[in-house]
């Protein structure tokens, strides 16, 4: 297992040395922010960007992310130029040494949360998806935005967007995500960078959006797609276990089995009665999660891929990127680690 932590470029206030200060710290996972999406990668941001990196101790080794463009997921004929760009960015990220790449097939949103910052009883807060509150959003009119989301659609570019997705349904989805990965996977080959997509989060249509990557069933058709291990899974324990109907310790278990888990999410959610959920404490008992149990499946399976703790809640009076404080992550990774130490020390 090597541990890693997401960092969003120069201007994130969770800065590379104390990310550096967290033990057992091997990785980090970043991305070139500033083109837009669909477009190539530059030479010199990602040669910069590694030698930040690595000056700071570091590894240079995951993306999360290289974003889709909605041309790919849509099946337009212009698809193809985007294509030719990505491939352009696996094989430009594999010369810089990167080793797995973290994407998402999610029509136009990325994740997605209807409040950031609910304060829970401890005072900290959290991100938190309220079904309830879902039901009254609605993203042509309102300016709902949220961070990880393509900011740059106007209100007539969404609802373009949106009118094009109405001749898209899963089997569409499922056809465009095929040919892209059929185009894609033989240059991870070659170049050895594995592919990892992350689950939709949640794991259910959104806005009326098809949403493919969201159970067990459909995990399989997805690895059946192109059946090379350089086409794998980032496993998001907070985003596919949000629901009961995913049984989060058996998808990790059988999973890393197979060797197709190149990256890993550990989170913790709390699911609510209604099937509302809110992100926890990395800390089994605070959430629905049993996290020594999903640890457990990885250690059992030898897995040696990354892992991130994934999205923390803001505590101690830290404000910043929602999510994506340094205290409550830095109190998860050092929790995952205490579970791998004694998992390994139980074993000799
Ligand atoms: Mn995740």
């Amino acid at each position: 297992m090597k541990m890693s932590f997401r960092w969003y470029g120069p201007d994130d206030g969770v800065t590379l040395e104390k990310i550096r200060q967290i033990p057992n710290m091997h990785s980090i996972v970043t991305a070139v922010y500033d083109v837009p999406v669909g477009e190539k990668w530059s030479r010199e941001s990602v040669f910069a960007l590694k030698k930040q990196v690595e000056d700071a101790g570091l590894h240079f080794e995951v993306i999360e992310s290289v974003p889709v463009h909605e041309d790919i997921k849509l099946g337009r004929p212009t698809r193809d130029r985007f294509i030719e760009n990505y491939i352009a960015n696996i094989r430009l990220l594999g010369e810089a040494g990167v080793k797995v790449i973290c994407y998402n097939f999610m029509p136009v949103f990325d994740w997605t949360r209807t409040q950031l910052d609910k304060v829970l009883a401890d005072g900290s807060n959290a991100l938190v998806y309220y079904k309830d509150q879902l039901e009254k959003m609605d993203p042509l009119t309102g300016e709902l935005s949220l961070p990880g989301w393509d900011s740059s659609y106007t209100k007539e570019s969404l609802k373009e967007v949106f009118d094009a997705y109405k001749e898209i349904d899963e089997e569409k989805l499922w056809e465009n995500l095929g040919y892209f990965l059929k185009a894609i996977i033989p240059v991870c080959e070659e170049v050895d960078v594995k592919m990892a997509i992350h689950p939709d989060d949640p794991p259910w249509n959104i806005f009326g959006l098809p949403r493919i990557i969201t159970c067990e069933k459909n995990l399989d058709r997805f690895l059946k797609l192109v059946d090379s291990k350089y086409n794998g899974l980032t496993l998001c324990t907070g985003s596919l276990g949000c629901t009961l109907n995913n049984d989060i310790v058996h998808l990790v278990d059988k999973y890393s089995a197979m060797g197709r888990i190149h990256f890993m999410h550990v989170r913790n959610v709390k699911i609510l009665e209604d099937g509302s959920f809110e992100e926890s404490a990395h800390f089994s008992p605070c959430g629905s999660l049993d996290v020594v149990a999903i640890m457990r499946a990885l250690h059992k399976n030898k897995f040696d891929g990354y892992l991130r703790p994934d999205h923390g809640r803001m505590i101690w009076g830290e404000t910043g990127r929602p999510g994506y404080g340094l205290y409550d992550r830095a109190l998860g990774a050092t929790y995952v680690n205490g579970i791998w130490e004694t998992l390994e020390k139980l074993d000799r």
